[in-house]
């Protein structure tokens, strides 16, 4: 069992989790790879391992319509709050890019948004007003959705919300985003700022792979007079990348931004699709890989909120976010990799370990690894080239 203030966890060091199980009961219809229900996979991994007693838990409310327009048009909520229930017609969205297959309108779609926007909120203001070093909602971290405009399963854009609170407090955030998709909203939304850098690391093609931007060279407005040059760094990987590139990649550009930028908060999006099997993503990284970008994110000593993202193979998505849970709170060390007896929906969680092989989780598909060191290395030559211009 774990207590607060147990063993790995200092005396005064606050965790606070926000969810709400209401969140987890929405469905974006038959087969959609986005599954709300991996939350509750997820939770109940967590607290079987009795990890919520080490921390402080919330049930997270709905945001307010005046926390939603902080940064999202009237016209937009308005649609998304009306927005009526019907089957997509041959994939076209209709208005706000609203009703493809990617982005439904299903039952509950507005309670679902500001519920996960109101954790995310909540979590930032936690850190603001120093009652948490580190805050978590893994029901956020929905980086596409445009102020106007939903995209790519997101809606509304909980993570700029909960960045735009942490900026009346924080001179400086550094947004850090490992999902295997581009964060584009979260981009776009700080593009002329020099008070935020956003970092992404993600698989590119120039092509197909969505949303099809952050490229390399895509490092802020052209004209130097705007503040926000050179404050995107984008990551562009190809297919395949394992844990030992990845974590090395990630400590180094992370560690460099943070040397340059010098932030005093950073938001970290856990999107765990870049994990090694995943529905959608096309990375090789594996739970223990994924965890060390929080732990390295949390040796930083930084407020810290982590949000959640994407993940479409559900049991690889409880199994990422209990382990990083417990970097959060401390007790990695100690947690036992087989999963308890008792956790709801055991039989999910096939090899009954947080950290199964490679093998186990390929289960005989093959992924060979595209990205060759001196690639990576190029990138790492590119953005130290940046960063140069980054002072603060
Ligand atoms: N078609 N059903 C990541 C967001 C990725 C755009 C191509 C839809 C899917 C996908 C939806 C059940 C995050 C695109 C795809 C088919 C236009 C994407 C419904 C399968 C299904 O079976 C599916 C009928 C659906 C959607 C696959 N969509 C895979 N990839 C991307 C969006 C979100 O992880 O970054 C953060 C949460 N969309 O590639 C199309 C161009 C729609
Ligand atoms: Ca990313
Ligand atoms: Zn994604």
């Amino acid at each position: 069992q774990i207590e607060k203030n147990g063993i790995g966890r200092p005396k005064g060091y606050n965790v606070s989790w926000h969810s709400n199980p209401d969140i987890e009961k929405h469905h974006f219809g038959h087969a959609h790879p986005m599954k709300p229900w991996r939350l509750t996979l997820a939770k109940g991994l967590i607290m079987s391992y009795g990890m919520h007693a080490a921390m402080d838990t919330f049930v997270s409310r709905q945001a307010t319509r005046e926390e939603l327009e902080d940064f999202h048009s009237d016209e937009y909520l308005d649609y998304l709050k009306t927005a009526k229930v019907a089957a997509p017609i041959d994939d076209i969205p209709v208005d706000f890019n609203l009703g493809g297959s990617d982005c439904p309108i299903f039952e509950g779609l507005f309670n679902y948004c500001s519920m996960y926007a109101g954790a995310s909120i909540d979590a930032a203001r936690k850190l603001c007003n120093n009652e948490s070093d580190i805050a978590i909602n893994w029901s956020g971290g929905l980086h596409h959705a445009k102020k106007a405009e939903a995209s790519g399963f997101c809606y509304v854009n909980d993570i700029v919300l909960a960045i735009l609170q942490l900026l009346r407090k924080h001179p400086r955030v550094l947004y850090i985003d490992i999902d295997v998709h581009h964060g584009d909203g979260v981009e776009e939304a700080f593009w002329s700022t020099d008070r935020v850098m956003t970092l992404s690391i993600h698989k590119y093609d120039g092509l197909n792979f969505f949303p099809g931007t952050g490229d390399l060279d895509r490092t802020g407005p052209d004209s130097e007079e705007n503040p926000g040059a050179h404050h995107a760094v984008n990551v562009p990987l190809a297919d395949g990348i394992d844990d030992e590139q990845y974590v090395w990649l990630f400590k180094t550009i992370v560690g460099m931004c943070v040397e340059r930028f010098q932030p005093t908060a950073i938001v970290l999006q856990c999107g765990a699709d870049s994990l090694a099997g995943d529905r959608l993503g096309r990375f090789n990284v594996q739970v223990q890989g994924h965890g060390s970008c929080v732990s390295y994110c949390k040796s930083l000593n930084i407020p810290l909120l982590l949000v959640g993202g994407g993940g479409y193979t559900p049991r690889n998505v409880a199994r990422a976010w209990a382990h990083e849970t417990s970097i959060a709170i401390g007790c990695d060390a100690t947690l036992d990799p087989i999963i308890p007896m008792h956790t709801p929906y055991r039989q999910h969680f096939r090899y009954d370990t947080i950290f199964p092989t490679l093998e186990q989780i390929l289960a005989g598909e093959n992924r060979p690894n595209r990205n060759p060191d001196k690639k990576i290395r190029e990138i790492i030559a590119s953005v130290t080239e940046q960063l140069r211009f980054v002072n603060c």
